[in-house]
C-alpha cells in the first residue's frame, strides 16, 4: 500500500491508522501545488481532484477520500476496534464524529488556509470554527477520554488532525480546555508520534 499525503494535512489521520493496524506501506509526498508526487509522477493521474489522502492498494486500485481511507484501513485489521461492525449504533455513531470532522470542522478550518483570506474573512472564518469547536468541548464534558467513550476510532484521529491545525492558523486550542486536553492525549499515542516524526512535525 502507498498513502499519498502533504505534511501535516488531513492525510495524517489515514498515515496515524496505517500505524495503528502495524500496516506495511510506503510513503510518497505530494506538492499539491504543482501536481506532483516526490516519486515524480502527475498526482492528477493518482487523484483527478487533486487533494490528499490518495491510498494506492498493492492491486494498483486507488481509494481516495479521507473518512473512506480510514475505515477501509481500519477494516484491515480485525484485532483492532478503530471501526465497529456495520448496521451498529456504534458504527453509525463513528460515521457521525467522522462527517462532523470532515463537513464542519475541515470544512471550517479551509478559509484559513487561503493566502488571499481578508482580515475581515480571517475573523469570520475563526468563529465559525471557534462554533465547532464549542460542540465538541460539550463532548467530552462527560469525561469520555476519546469521541467514542474509552475506544479510539478513525473519528479520534481526524478529529485530532484538525484540532492539530489551531497551531498553523493562530486558534488557541487552550480556550477549549477539554479538546486540549484530548489532542494531547491522541497526540501521546505511539502511533500518532511516529507519524509526527516520520512527516517532521515533531
Ligand atoms: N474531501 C476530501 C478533502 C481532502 C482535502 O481537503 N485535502 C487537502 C489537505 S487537508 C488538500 O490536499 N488540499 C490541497 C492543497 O492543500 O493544496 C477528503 O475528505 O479526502
Amino acid at each position: 500500500m502507498k498513502l499519498y499525503y502533504k505534511q501535516g494535512a488531513c492525510s495524517l489521520a489515514s498515515h496515524i491508522i496505517l500505524n495503528e493496524i502495524g500496516a506495511n506501506f510506503e510513503l510518497d509526498e505530494v506538492d499539491t501545488a504543482k501536481g506532483e508526487t516526490k516519486s515524480g509522477r502527475d498526482y492528477k493521474t493518482i487523484n483527478p481532484n487533486g487533494y490528499v489522502p490518495a491510498l494506492e492498494l498493492d492491486s494498483g486500485e486507488i481509494l481516495t477520500e479521507g473518512p473512506a481511507i480510514l475505515q477501509y484501513i481500519a477494516a484491515l485489521n480485525g484485532e483492532t476496534n478503530l471501526i465497529a461492525k456495520q448496521g451498529t449504533i456504534e458504527q453509525t455513531r463513528i460515521q457521525q464524529h467522522l462527517n462532523y470532522a470532515g463537513t464542519e470542522l475541515h470544512h471550517a478550518f479551509g478559509p484559513l488556509f487561503s493566502s488571499s483570506i481578508t482580515e475581515t474573512e480571517k475573523q469570520q472564518a475563526k468563529a465559525n470554527v471557534a462554533r465547532k469547536f464549542d460542540y465538541l468541548n460539550k463532548l467530552f464534558s462527560d469525561g469520555r477520554t476519546y469521541v467514542m467513550g474509552d475506544n479510539f476510532t478513525v473519528a479520534d484521529a481526524y478529529l485530532f488532525v484538525v484540532s492539530n491545525w489551531s497551531n498553523f492558523v493562530g486558534i488557541d486550542l487552550t480556550q477549549w480546555p477539554r479538546i486540549s486536553t484530548y489532542a494531547e492525549r491522541v497526540s501521546k499515542r505511539p502511533a500518532t508520534q511516529t507519524a509526527l516524526k516520520t512527516e517532521g512535525l515533531i
